[in-house]
Formats: C-alpha cells, structure tokens, sequence
C-alpha cells in the first residue's frame, strides 16, 4: 500500500479523501490555490502546497506542476476527485510516464470512454443496449437528413466528445436539422475542441439511473448497485437515491450485469459508474461510463457499508478488491442533497460570501461531507457545491424523514443555499410518490423558473462585481493575519496561526 497520496483537488471530495488516507495510516498532501489557502482540505492534510493562483487553469488543472510536486514529495500516487483532472487522459499519462499511480483507470480506458462514439461501438461489440442511431460522424447536410430519416424523428444531436448536456440538440423534424447541427458544432468546438456530431433516437422524458462498478486489477470486475439521479435542473444533479423506485429486481440484475460487461469491454480498473437512460416502457440504454469517483458516492457507500475510496486507494496499488459480487449486500435506502452557495430563488445564481454562522446536522442514519465552516468564505472561482447533506433509513419513507428532519437542523448564514429547495422537493407529491423523470425540476417543479435566466452580459457583468468584491476581501484577510499575502513563493505551507476576522482557524 502507498505511504503518501497527493490529492489533486479541493472542496468537500478533497476533504472525503484525505479522511479516508488518514483511517489507512497514508500520509495525505493538499494542493490549493491562493484562493484556498484557508480552506478545509489545507488544514486536514498533513501536509499542503500551494499550486498558483485561484483560476483553476493556473493550479488545480496544472498537469506538470502537480505530477513534478507529487514527485517532488515522495508521494507514489495522485487521486484526483472528481472534475478538474480526474477524467483528462493527459493527465493519467503524464503520471504513468513520471511513475506516480494515477487513482483512477489507465489513460487509454479514460481515452476510450470520453469519446462518446467509440464507447457506444464497444458496447454494441459486447451486446449491450445503446440508444438506436450514432454509427458513424456526420458532415454534410443531405448525410444528416439521410440518417435522422433511417433513424426516424424525433432525434438527439450530439457531440462525440460531449458531456454535460454540451452540444445536445433535440430535433423534431426535417426543417430543424441544419440550425441544430450549426448550433451543435460550434458549441462542441468550443468547449471540447472536437467538432464531430452524431444522431440517436430520442429517447423522451427518461429516467437517468447509474451503476457504479469497482475493478481490480486481477480481473475482477463488480456493482454495487444503482443511484437514481433524475431529479437534476440543467445537467447540474440535485437530489441521488438508492435504490431507484423504477427498478424491479429482474430489471436490475440485468443492468448491474450489463454495467459489469461494460466495464470489462472497456479494459476498467478503479471505481466507475455506467449511466444508463431509462424510457417510459422500462427499456434501459448505455448512456456512458464516467472515469471517476463521482459527487454522488456516498449513497452507495450508505447502502452497501463499502468505503468506496479505501476501494480506490487498494485496487490502484495493485491488491484485489477487498468482497466479490456475492458480498455486495443493498440494506435500507440512502439519499443525497447536493447543498450548493446558489439561490433557488433567483434562478439558482451563484451565492458567494462568507458563512457568517452555521449549524450541521447529525443524528441517526445522518452524514455530512461538507468543506464549510464558520467564517469560510465561498471563493468564486469553483464549484458551488459546499455540501453534500445525506441520510439513510430502512426504507425510503425513513430515509426521506430523516432528510426533512436533517434539512430542519441545518443552518447556513451569510450566503444563499439550495436547502429551501431541497425541503421543498421532499414534500412534494411526485418526489414522495417516486414518480418523475429528468424533466421534474424543469417541468413539474419548477416551471416557472424557466424563462428567469439571467442574459451571458447580466452574468459576466454580476461576476466581475463578484471577483472584485472578492479580491478586495483576500486582501484585507491577508493584511488582518499578518501571512503577507499572495505575495509567498514556492511550495509552503500556510502558517499554523493564521485567523480570519478574529477567528482561530482549526489547524492539526
Ligand atoms: C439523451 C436523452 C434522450 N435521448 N439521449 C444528457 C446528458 C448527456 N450525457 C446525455 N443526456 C441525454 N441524452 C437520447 N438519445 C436525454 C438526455 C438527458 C439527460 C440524461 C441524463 C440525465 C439528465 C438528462 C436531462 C436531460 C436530457
């Protein structure tokens, strides 16, 4: 096993590992980013290092700079959370080329599974249901039209190398094809440097239910059961549970076993989730496979008392998984609340500012994974999401008990949070009933929400007000506690004294 982990990232996943590093005995390193040199991980680590300054392109996505450090420590691997480097290929490379263990699978599996088409020829070579359609790249317009027509309206236009809802296009007719293709590339230009399109069938108001699977590197390939994540507003996840009130057990023996044959036709090492899309009619449909631990973990965690990182961390120094498929035992029922500095009042605009005082919940079938405390100041520069609020029980009635009676508990001041939201959604009828689809939020919930967001100008004028409030706020932090500012060079730990507005800073 590793004596020493880098931890390639910040926030609450950042914080999830390195407790896990500190339960095996591994010595945990912090990078951060001038941004975060208070933050939570920094203190939790053993040791921390600063990478540059808060835009994530100049540290936590700079591959030479955190593979040289990782090397420079005697770190043997790097695990990379979720988001920033945790499914770029370059990255798993460089580590393999600088002889750092990546936490993750090799470069070529992460390779293959980005490229949305070459996944779906895979999974079509080993048997496994894909949305009908998506053969081949698309050029000209007749090409187009001729396979929306084999295929049959209405079609999903996508990008190969898309994600996250990028490049997506819902077509329903012949007249709509040539704007959605326009759209469709250039979006998928810009974001992914990789303009290639192709068509499905659409498939109309799914489900979206995931697997998430562990390989070793001996061959042993399993699931550990599903999370229904359909309770999501523009691609951004809400709300996760498990299990999902769509599956009957048949249904999901057959998907636990198509995410396995997933898995192993794509050459998978490490944890991993395949996604699937669920039609009115119970059909399900490789969606994709995602390369990483994701935000949501910790509901499977809940539900099969498998610490999914400790799982992570073993496969990835080369011993086997710790249980075989038979071990794997689904008790009770787990649900997730993504808690983010956004307010679901106002569109959910980004909420930044300092947490004035706060409160967390805690108490039976109750987990908090969260990087805030009193007086973090929300940084800008990153994901909203500051907390991750979940709750077991032995049924999906108590676990949803407990998530309003967790939710009441929990007090955030000084910034907006999606909380409101979230004990609205545990009310509601539908949510309660287990009947919605990826279109509740938009829908049912929150219908008129729709037509509020703000214009690209609103946001970019409203984001630069933030970052100047911002850096006005670092620099009076940083003349209150004495450390000199940004102006500290080279790999050093921030000062053990360090306070923010009168407060002591917890540091070990
Ligand atoms: C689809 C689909 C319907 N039909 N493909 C959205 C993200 C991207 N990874 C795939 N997505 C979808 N692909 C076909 N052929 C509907 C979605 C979709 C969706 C999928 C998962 C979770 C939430 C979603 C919300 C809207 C649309």
């Amino acid at each position: 096993m590793f004596t020493k982990v880098l931890v390639a990232n910040r926030g609450e996943i950042a914080v999830r590992v390195i407790r896990a590093l500190e339960e095996m005995g591994i010595e945990s390193v912090a990078i951060y980013s001038d941004a975060d040199r208070t933050a939570r991980h920094v203190r939790f680590a053993d040791e921390a290092y600063r990478i540059g300054p808060p835009l994530p392109a100049k540290s936590y996505l700079c591959i030479d700079a955190i593979v040289e450090l990782a090397r420079k420590v005697g770190a043997e691997a790097i695990h990379p959370g979720y988001g920033f480097l945790a499914e770029n290929a370059n990255f798993a490379r460089a580590c393999e080329e600088a002889g750092v263990v990546f936490i993750g699978p090799d470069s070529r599996t992460i390779a293959l599974v980005g490229d949305k088409m070459e996944a779906r020829k895979t999974m079509v070579a080993a048997g496994i249901p894909v949305v009908p359609g998506g053969d081949r790249p698309l050029s000209s317009a007749e090409e187009i039209v001729a396979e929306a027509e084999r295929i049959g309206f209405p079609v999903m236009m996508k990008a190969a190398a898309g994600g996250g809802g990028k490049g997506m296009r819902i077509v329903r007719d012949v007249s709509g094809l040539a704007a959605a293709a326009k759209a469709a590339r250039s979006e998928a230009g810009s974001a992914f440097a990789d303009d290639r399109i192709y068509l499905e069938k659409l498939i109309e108001n799914p489900r979206h239910v995931e697997f998430q699977i562990m390989a070793d590197s001996h061959g042993h390939v399993v699931h550990l059961g599903e999370r229904e994540c359909s309770i999501q507003r523009r691609h951004q996840k809400l709300v996760e549970e498990s299990p999902s009130v769509a599956l009957t057990p048949s249904l999901r023996a057959k998907m636990g076993e198509a995410a396995v044959a997933a898995a192993r036709a794509s050459a998978y090492t490490n944890a991993g989730t395949v996604e699937f899309l669920l039609d009115k009619n119970r059909e399900f449909y490789f969606l994709e496979i995602n390369a990483r631990l994701q935000v949501e973990h910790p509901v499977t965690e809940l539900v099969t008392g498998i610490d999914l990182v400790r799982e992570q961390l073993r496969v990835a120094s080369g011993e086997k998984l710790s249980f075989t498929q038979l071990d794997v035992v689904n008790r009770g029922a787990a649900i997730e609340c993504r808690i983010c500095a956004e307010d679901p009042e106002n569109n959910f605009f980004p909420s930044t500012g300092v947490v004035e005082r706060m409160r967390e919940p805690g108490g039976p079938g109750v987990r908090v994974d969260s990087c805030i405390f009193m007086g973090y100041d929300v940084p800008i520069y990153y994901d909203p999401l500051i907390s991750k609020l979940l709750t077991w029980g032995k049924t999906r009635e108590e676990a949803i008990e407990r998530m309003q009676r967790a939710l009441s508990e929990y007090i955030i001041e000084g910034i907006k949070t999606t909380i409101p939201f979230h004990k609205a959604v545990m009310e509601s009828d539908a949510f309660r009933e287990g009947e919605f689809d990826t279109g509740f939020v938009d829908e049912v919930f929150f219908p008129n929400y729709a037509g509020r967001t703000p214009s690209a100008p609103e946001i970019a004028a409203i984001a630069a007000a933030l970052i100047a409030d911002s850096e006005r706020a670092q620099h009076k932090r940083e003349c209150a506690d004495g450390s000199g500012g940004s102006g500290r060079s080279g790999w050093k730990h921030p000062p053990g004294t360090a306070t923010w507005g009168g407060w002591q800073l917890h540091q070990k």
